[in-house]
């Protein structure tokens, strides 16, 4: 790999500090309602953590884009928790937000990686991702950091709430432990990536598609490879793809599925047919081995078989390298995309 491609995709992103997690377990176990809000790359790792957090801790989850609520006028007060997430720890947006939230008595919990950035100071308590800094502009570790925080807080909360067995949370901790190993072998396919991303520079729009866990992925491959590649792209919900989407669908329209096997497998198989029937050209993001997905997709992408909880840890690792790769074969400077800043700060 290349310097700037490792720098970007660590597999050892993630290293945590979770004492603000430990020190604040009963504010989240009791909360009546957990908003997360946060821009871009941060926002997909928000809606995420929002299937992880109802599935483990049972407690309703919102997530708001900071640009909106900052300006909004939301119903919030004592006794919902915020969980603000920002890769720079500087977002205007998101700054704004939290000072709204936290005049009206909310708690305010940043999941930042810059130690000492301004929301860690603005918020009440926090956990640091210590990804790192990111080499260029384009999120893409640190949203590794911030899933593998986020999970952490997910399975803390649930085991003090007691909405999930011990048995459950070991083995998550179990899979949680096999990620860097996992996410290893992904970044060590990555020719397989740079061929498929090869055959599709050309292309003018692309649309990403996934289900559960694997639907903000999709968002999020479809945003990387907005930033990296210019090239339009639309990331839906699979389901979605029926009410409207599906009329932009011809021979020329890449349709990248995030299909990786979970609860959603066989709807997301049927997806894929409906967009092999109407002659879009199919890329998947699959569990290994799949033979099915194989026999029908145009070019498939292998990923080890992970907890769909943890999934996205592992698939949205190809949808970041193919962003790269068809950057590079457009000539782009990856690190630095055009009209794009590090920090958005006003
Ligand atoms: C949010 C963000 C990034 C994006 C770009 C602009 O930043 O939208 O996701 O890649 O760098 O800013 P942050 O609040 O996570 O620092």
């Amino acid at each position: 790999l290349t310097d700037c491609l490792r720098g970007r995709l660590e597999p050892e992103a993630g290293i945590l500090t979770l004492a603000g997690v430990e020190q604040n377990l009963s504010a989240f176990a009791q909360a009546k309602r957990i908003v997360i809000i946060a821009c871009g790359t941060s926002w997909h790792a928000g809606l995420v953590a929002e299937y992880m957090i109802e599935t483990l801790c049972r407690i309703p989850v919102e997530v708001e884009y900071a640009s909106e609520f900052r300006y909004r006028n939301p119903v919030i007060g004592v006794g919902d928790v915020i969980i603000a997430i920002s890769q720079s720890g500087e977002t205007a947006d998101t700054l704004v937000a939290i000072e709204k939230a936290k005049e009206q008595g909310a708690f305010i919990f940043g999941v930042v990686n810059a130690v000492g950035s301004s929301i860690s100071r603005i918020s009440h308590a926090g956990a640091y991702t210590h990804a790192g800094p990111e080499i260029g502009v384009a999120s893409t570790k640190a949203f590794t950091g911030q899933l593998t925080v986020l999970a952490m807080m997910a399975m803390k909360i649930g085991k003090e709430k007691g909405t999930i067995t011990a048995a459950t949370y070991q083995h998550l901790i179990k899979e949680l432990g096999q990620i860097p190993e996992k996410v290893k072998n992904t970044l060590a396919a990555h020719l397989k990536v740079k061929e498929v991303a090869d055959k599709y520079a050309d292309a003018r729009d692309f649309l990403f598609l996934g289900r559960g866990y694997n639907f903000p992925v999709a968002l999020e491959g479809a945003l990387k490879l907005k930033e990296i590649s210019y090239i339009h792209a639309e990331g839906y919900p699979a389901a979605e793809m029926k009410h409207g989407p599906i009329a932009l669908v011809d021979e020329n329209l890449p349709v990248l599925f995030v299909a990786t096997k979970d609860a959603y497998y066989e709807k997301i198989v049927s997806n894929i047919q409906e967009i092999k029937a109407r002659k879009g050209k199919v890329i998947a993001i699959v569990t290994e081995g799949d033979d099915l997905i194989k026999g029908m997709a145009d070019d498939i992408i292998e990923v080890p078989e992970t907890d769909e909880l943890l999934a996205p840890l592992v698939s949205v690792l190809p949808t970041q390298l193919l962003s790269y790769y068809i950057g590079v074969a457009r000539g782009l400077d990856v690190d630095k995309p055009r009209n794009l800043a590090k920090s958005v700060t006003v």
